[in-house]
């Protein structure tokens, strides 16, 4: 069966009518990964905007058809930790353990929680959906906020341009706890984006497993709904979020062509709507480097 037949065939295991707003990246996101786990899975989404928007549900006609918890937004990757290994005792391998996590969940507040299950080699699947802050309580700024975006805690004007940090790059980061398998994807690359969850979700019956998805919201960013997959198709396009994946060490790039430029990647995106040029070379610049990182150990 191809991937995409999967999308096709699947039956979907988040009923249709969450809360989330038009064109939400992290929505999709979570949807499809929880129809590619399917319904034999228990499932964790902590507070953020895909909690928030229904993954438990409303009431007894929506929410999911699969065991499904919101733990708090510290300890995702421990709590999922625990239940993997009750699964494991009772001989309940089979069960797919995924965590669905937003980046202030993962990156920030439930990072200590993370780095210990990866290094633990907890058997399960950690999926971030990364939109680049707290976007379920008012579009504060993360670590993973890209450098000048405007949020409701870095705005831009006349005291600061934007964030004034760059954004911690954190898939390197977990890739570098030496887990099963670490991946980067993106919504607008979908068949890329299910072989990538499937895969993890074998690596997951081993050890840890790693996805970092580029969520892009519209909500939060500034930018038309019906603009969310082409956003994200920019951002891969131009080495702002590229997409690899690194099993047991080997270290696979996913995409590799010329890139269009940051400016072009900004186009229409409200959050970066005052930037200068020295702004954008400089976010030029550090994604570039990035790139080159990655590349290089891709190379190997
Ligand atoms: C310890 C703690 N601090 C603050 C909150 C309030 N809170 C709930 S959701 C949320 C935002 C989470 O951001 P993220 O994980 O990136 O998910 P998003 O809202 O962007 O989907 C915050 C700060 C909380 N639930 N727990
Ligand atoms: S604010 Fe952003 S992340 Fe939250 S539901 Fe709306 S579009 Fe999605
Ligand atoms: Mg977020």
């Amino acid at each position: 069966m191809s991937y995409m037949d999967i999308l096709k065939t699947a039956p979907q295991v988040l009923t249709p009518g969450t809360s989330a707003c038009q064109g939400c990246g992290g929505e999709l996101i979570l949807r499809r990964v929880m129809q590619i786990a399917g319904a034999n899975s228990v499932f964790a989404v902590p507070p953020g905007c895909m909690a928030g928007a229904g993954a438990v549900g409303w009431s007894d006609t929506n929410g999911c058809t699969a065991p499904m918890h919101i733990p708090l937004l510290d300890n995702t990757a421990s709590f999922m930790s625990g239940v993997s290994e009750m699964y494991q005792r009772r001989g309940r391998g089979d069960v797919n353990i995924v965590a669905i996590a937003g980046d202030g969940a993962s990156a920030d507040c439930g990072f200590q929680s993370l780095s210990g299950a990866a290094e633990r080699g907890a058997r399960m699947l950690y999926v971030c959906y990364d939109n680049e802050g707290y976007m379920n309580t008012g579009f504060q700024r993360s670590s993973t906020t890209s450098r000048g975006s405007s949020t409701s805690t870095t705005p831009s004007g006349a005291a600061i341009n934007g964030k004034e940090q760059g954004a911690k790059y954190v898939p390197l980061i977990l890739a570098m706890h030496n887990i099963e398998y670490c991946a980067t994807a993106s919504p607008s690359h979908m068949p890329d984006f299910v072989a990538k969850v499937k895969h993890g979700l074998e690596a997951s019956k081993r050890g840890f497993a790693y996805i970092h998805v580029f969520s892009p919201c519209p909500t939060g960013w500034g930018f038309k709904p019906s603009e969310s997959i082409a956003v994200a198709r920019r951002a891969v396009a131009s080495n702002m979020f590229p997409l690899w994946e690194c099993e047991r060490g080997r270290w696979y790039m996913s995409e590799n062509r010329s890139p269009i430029t940051m400016a072009q990647f900004v186009e229409g995106i409200g959050k970066f709507s005052r930037l200068d040029a020295a702004a954008l070379e400089e976010l030029q610049e550090a994604a570039s480097a990035r790139y080159e990182l990655i590349r290089r150990l891709c190379a190997k």
